[in-house]
């Protein structure tokens, strides 16, 4: 794939080339700058003898390496991340004197951080969870955290749940399982018990918690936030991001296994993608409504597991976020970055959702343990462009060095120095608010199902097959059989054929339903269709898309080397696959060079694969199982089989069925075609990929 490295001419990295250190041509130092002699041995009394406590050197390595780690975020510990800038695509003043939306194409600097929420810092990727999608702009007036999910809704309605929440996620306290995985015990019992969680389970167990990509998945600031502009005038607002390439998933048993084959896999893709300079880029959706339209809705807008129907209110693309840099290095930005619900700035404000209210504290609070202090804003890649100017001061690991005598305010002694902003300053919606202290949920909160029924009557027949395995696959895991049983008597309350399925996967009968938390009827909605993954196929082709091309001894080099060069063009990754690195005898022109083994580049790793014309393709494919498993496993996964001339062999030896399962339709996906008819079949196998999959083809349990 052609190189096409960007520096991204963002403005965050000017201020952060003040942290960067280049080494080329330098001598080694300690970290007081003092030149270092011999890297290799400590100072000892003797070639033999003890090694002395004087070795300053030594000691401060040491010392240094005992401290490296810190704490790991107690959620979202595995993330990625990347810089940026936003850019808007018009004036939206009259709606938010945010900084970011001040004139159209103006440019703000963002660094976004992906993640996962459950596992560890070290765990695999492609497990099933939520997706963290945080992304902070540096906005000429100070940092704003955009801190979202790849998911709409949240399990729960009020903070004071998310510590039990997550312990029931995480792994089981007595035995440290297991990693990075809802598909327990503790998790069900949690939220089988707690049936505000019904529709983001719908969602958790929908393909949107196996993305393909973080480059294909929506973000999704969850919570109703508002917006206001400088007559201090405001509306609510939902924030969306969505990927133009597309919301594509992994199939379950795909994700499984390359937990395995590639547990970075997410963390490479993005990587790759933007240092090969195919930039991932999502616009910016905003849902804006008034007070008037809120109190209309069926549902209540403080409530974080209600999403705002986009019939409701229509998504208005605002502005586009391209990703245009990876980071230098991944400790320094990727760990150190210190997201925070609580960090806006004028334009945007909060409201009284109860889950935002306590993340509003929680965010700062953990940073302190995790990153050592309050002055955690001064590290590098946390520092805003915009200038601080405050009396607060000292702490642990201080940076700045205030200047003058005065710390405090109101004075005199430096001339008033730093002043209150006023107007110009953030300015709270005055929001009136009076009340008795209670602790409770207003009523529609208890209307837990309709939203759960209305997600799933949108999706497609695929993705409800989808959902329902992988509810069979979690509650199978789970050992207690009232759980199971428990999960299936809420799942009632969603779409009896939901829970029918689910119950026969796992070979029960159908329990009473849960009983409702509220005696109002739910409320009906419409299947809306932007909620299938389906209604966002993106528009880039097979940009990115990685293409296994299966070389043997006595393959068709010319041909090969044309269907390369042509997937290339395209903007794909295409590579030689094959039982051994290195080069490889060709039928037809110079040798081939093998670039990855079976071994090292599994079948899982490629979106599709090609099998070219050879020679010995009677003799090499069928004697080859590994081949076979290969192909097996690309039927298997749903992706487009190419097979040119006897290349077709390896699908025969593979027993690859030629027709879907239904209809008796010939599979679009599984391609074999005479080498004379390669480029027709080759724009054809295109098609295919950059539809992603064929999911006609499967069938429970695979036919291959
Ligand atoms: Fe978070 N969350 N969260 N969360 N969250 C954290 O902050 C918390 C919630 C989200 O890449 C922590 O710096 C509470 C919803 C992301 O660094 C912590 C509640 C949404 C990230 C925390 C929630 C999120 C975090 C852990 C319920 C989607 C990763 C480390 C009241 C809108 C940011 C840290 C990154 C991280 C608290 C619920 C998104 C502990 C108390 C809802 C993307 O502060």
């Amino acid at each position: 794939m052609a190189k096409r490295k960007s520096m991204g001419d963002n403005a965050i990295n000017r201020p952060l080339d003040r942290a960067r250190v280049d080494d080329s041509g330098r001598e080694l130092t300690t970290n007081q700058g003092v030149p270092v002699a011999d890297n290799q041995n400590s100072l000892k009394a003797g070639l033999r003898g003890p090694t002395l406590m004087e070795d300053f050197i030594l000691r401060e390595k040491i010392t240094h390496f005992d401290h490296e780690r810190i704490p790991e975020r107690v959620v979202h510990a595995r993330g990625s991340a990347a810089h940026g800038y936003f850019e808007s695509y018009e004036d939206l003043r009259a709606i938010t004197r945010a900084a970011p939306f001040g004139a159209k194409g103006k440019r703000t600097p963002v660094f976004v951080r992906f993640s996962t929420v459950a596992g560890e810092r070290g765990s695999a990727d492609t497990v099933r969870d939520v997706r963290g999608f945080a992304t902070k702009f540096y906005t000429d007036e100070g940092n704003w955290d955009l801190v979202g999910n790849n998911i709409p809704v949240f399990f729960i309605q009020d903070a004071m749940k998310f510590p039990d929440l997550i312990h029931a996620v995480k792994p089981e306290p007595h035995n440290g399982m297991p990693q990075a995985a809802s598909a327990h015990d503790t998790f069900w019992d949690f939220a089988s018990l707690s049936p505000e969680t019904a529709h983001m389970l719908l969602w958790h167990m929908s393909d949107r918690a196996i993305p393909r990509s973080y480059r294909m998945m929506q973000g999704f600031g969850v919570h109703t936030f508002r917006l206001v502009n400088a007559k201090g005038e405001s509306v609510f607002c939902k924030f969306h991001w969505m990927p133009l390439a597309g919301t594509h998933s992994l199939v379950w048993d795909e994700a499984a296994r390359l937990a395995g084959a590639d547990p970075d896999y997410h963390r490479r893709d993005l990587w790759e993608a933007i240092d090969s300079g195919q930039f991932p880029e999502y616009e910016l959706g905003l849902q804006i409504f008034s007070e008037e339209q809120a109190a209309q809705f069926p549902f209540d807008i403080l409530d974080p597991t209600k999403i705002v129907p986009e019939e409701m209110v229509a998504v208005r693309a605002v502005g586009k976020m391209v990703l245009d840099r990876n980071p230098d290095n991944f400790f320094t930005e990727t760990e150190q970055v210190a997201f925070c619900a609580a960090h806006v700035v004028p334009g945007i404000d909060f409201t009284n959702d109860p889950l935002l209210q306590g993340r509003l504290h929680s965010y700062i609070d953990t940073q302190i343990t995790r990153l050592g202090g309050a002055n955690f804003h001064e590290i590098p890649i946390n520092t805003s462009l915009a200038q601080i100017h405050n009396n607060q001061r000292d702490g642990l690991h201080r940076q700045q060095i205030n200047r003058g005598r005065v710390s405090y305010e109101p004075n005199s002694l430096a001339g008033g120095c730093p002043f209150q902003a006023g107007a110009r300053g953030f300015v709270s919606v005055p929001e009136q608010s009076q009340g008795r202290e209670v602790r409770g949920k207003p009523e529609l909160f208890a209307d837990h199902y309709a939203q759960a029924r209305l997600f799933w009557i949108s999706q497609s027949n695929t993705e409800q097959r989808h959902i329902v395995n992988a509810f069979r696959f979690e509650l199978t895991r789970v050992q207690t059989p009232a759980i199971r049983e428990r999960v299936l008597a809420l799942l009632l309350n969603v779409d009896r054929a939901l829970a029918t399925a689910v119950a026969e996967g796992l070979g029960m009968s159908l329990p009473a339903p849960l009983p409702p938390a509220t005696d109002r009827p739910p409320y009906e909605y419409p299947p809306s269709a932007a909620l299938s993954l389906f209604a966002r196929p993106g528009a880039v082709g097979i940009h990115t898309r990685r293409v296994a091309l299966l070389v043997a001894p006595g393959v068709d080099g010319t041909q090969v080397r044309a269907m390369y060069a042509s997937l290339l063009d395209d903007g794909a990754v295409p590579r030689l696959v094959g039982d051994r690195i290195g080069p490889l005898a060709a039928g037809s022109g110079a040798p081939l060079d093998v670039e990855i083994s079976f071994e090292a580049g599994p079948s899982v790793l490629w979106d599709g694969v090609i099998v070219p014309d050879s020679a010995t393709a009677q003799t090499e494919w069928h004697g080859n199982v590994v081949a076979q498993e290969f192909v097996k496993l690309q039927y298997r996964h749903a992706k487009p089989l190419l097979a040119l001339g006897s290349g077709g062999e390896l699908l025969r030896a593979a027993k690859i069925p030629r027709k879907l399962p239904r209809g008796g339709i010939a599979d679009p996906g599984v391609i074999e075609v005479e080498s004379a008819d390669a480029v027709e079949a080759l724009a054809r196998f295109k098609a295919v990929l950059a539809q992603h999959r064929v999911y006609a083809r499967e069938t429970d349990p695979p036919r291959v």
